[in-house]
């Protein structure tokens, strides 16, 4: 079945042009300068045509950071693979990295195949994961190199949750130094979770028990000392760094340093961190500030921090926008921690909405149509080894492509949401633009508000190294 987008904007990493666009089954196989015979023939010669008119083509989304169907404590985050997907779909997404995780004393590669066998065969769209990496030791250090060779090219740590998931810095400039042998990229958690958790004592022995604590003890300084530990730890190991959640001004100076060095680091942000903050979310009145805790957490509207991270896009001190996506409902989930905010379960939901976020920045003029699609999905796909089968409209790429309506608006809300959650974090939030068709390895999912996608025509993707490595 061949399909031929056209009359639509195309857009790049690099530009914009009138090109048509040419499917056959799950791959691009021609893009086509407006005008050429070669257009006129792939019209005719077309089993379907879409007519763009008026509207952006762009290389399908990917979210790099998800948190689809995972344990934390008793609880499980709220969106399954299955819904997750779907939610990601609506919104233009068409890959998600998600995680694998090895606790301490567990075995990486019996963690790995549950991960495996949990998301096989219930997701929408394609998807692939890093391995978190709760338990560095010899034998875990060992299977990196094993998991490297079959497409598992990344590896979180977290210098945050001392007794759950933190690793010391041996530990850490120890899988550095696994990973500069092998290419692996190490994805850090920088927050200085020794810290944090002894103000949190003392908050909560003042009788601090609402949700904005949360925010007051992961203090900025926590991350940028994190921030500039683990960069200095890249250094001495040689390895490539990337910089999950950033959320602070004083964790971007730590990476902006870095890299003027010369330094191979890399950061993400997420959408939270340039909408939302401490004060009008997460200080919510009663308990409604639980709904915005997510670590790193939201920061003061008095600082600078969503100017200077917008700056850190356009310079690319900042290079990929995720969601970190990791959703839990009020009721029976965030409500755990009622009188005592270490017990709020972290993370906040928006896998469906990071496109049309970030594309509120194009409206504003904060970043261009190119850096839009840089980031959301070129970028991800080159820092995690998808490139360029995902992340761009080129020939033998897969057919992941989004049609998207400048002209459209919404306003989201958690009545009309796709995800599986209670609440939305951008409630009320109007929206300029908005996706019209998507298109997941040649397989129409969303087109004009319906649905035909289905659980399962997502495959997993093993992935390359990446392509950001020196
Ligand atoms: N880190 C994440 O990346 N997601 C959720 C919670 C956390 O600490
Ligand atoms: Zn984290
Ligand atoms: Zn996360």
């Amino acid at each position: 079945m061949t399909t031929l987008i056209k009359g639509g904007l195309l857009l790049s990493a690099t530009g914009e042009s009138l090109a048509e666009v040419l499917l056959d089954g799950e791959r691009i196989v021609a893009v086509l300068e407006p005008g050429s015979d070669l257009a006129g023939a792939a019209e005719r010669g077309a089993d379907r045509v879409i007519d763009a008119s008026a509207k952006y083509v762009l290389p399908g989304g990917v979210d790099c950071h998800t948190h689809l169907e995972m344990p934390m404590g008793d609880l499980m985050t709220a969106d399954t693979f299955e819904s997750g997907t779907r939610a990601a779909a609506w919104g233009g997404t068409t890959t998600v990295i998600d995680f694998a995780t090895q606790m301490a004393g567990e075995h990486v590669r019996e963690s790995l195949d549950a991960r495996l066998a949990e998301a096989d065969g219930q997701c929408a769209i394609d998807y692939a994961f890093h391995m978190v990496l709760g338990g560095v030791n010899d034998q875990s250090l060992g299977e990196m190199d094993k998991l490297v060779d079959e497409g598992i090219t990344s590896f979180k740590l977290f210098m945050a949750y001392p007794g759950r998931l933190l690793s010391d810095d041996r530990q850490i400039l120890l899988a550095m130094q696994q990973a500069a042998g092998n290419g692996a990229m190490i994805m850090m958690h920088a927050e200085n979770g020794i810290a944090i958790d002894l103000l949190a004592e003392q908050a909560i022995a003042r009788g601090e028990t609402d949700p904005v604590n949360h925010g007051y003890v992961r203090r900025a300084e926590l991350e940028a000392e994190a921030t500039h530990r683990a960069i200095q730890l890249a250094r001495v190991g040689a390895a490539p760094l990337y910089i999950v959640h950033l959320s602070s001004s004083h964790a971007l100076e730590q990476v902006a340093w870095a890299q003027n060095n010369g330094a191979n680091v890399f950061a993400e942000t997420c959408p939270q961190y340039l909408y939302l903050n401490l004060e009008d979310h997460l200080g919510a009145p009663g308990f409604g500030g639980a709904a915005y805790v997510c670590s790193t957490p939201l920061r003061s509207k008095h600082e600078h921090h969503h100017a200077d991270l917008w700056q850190g896009l356009r310079l690319n001190q900042l290079s990929v926008v995720s969601t970190d996506h990791c959703p839990f409902c009020m009721n029976e989930g965030k409500d755990l921690g009622v009188g005592d905010f270490r017990n709020i379960p972290n993370g906040l939901g928006g896998i469906e909405h990071r496109m049309d976020l970030l594309y509120q920045g194009v409206v504003a003029g904060e970043i261009t149509l190119a850096r839009w699609v840089e980031l959301c999905s070129t970028t991800p796909a080159r820092m995690f080894g998808l490139y360029p089968r995902k992340g761009a409209i080129v020939p033998g790429a897969d057919a992941d492509v989004v049609i998207y309506d400048p002209a459209a608006s919404s306003t989201i809300s958690a009545e009309t949401h796709h995800m599986d959650l209670d609440h939305s974090a951008y409630e009320g939030f109007e929206l300029q633009g908005g996706v019209s068709t998507v298109i997941s390895r040649g397989s129409v999912v969303v087109d004009n508000g319906t649905w035909s996608g289905t659980a399962g025509h997502g495959g997993y993707l093993r992935r390359g190294l990446s392509s950001y490595l020196r």
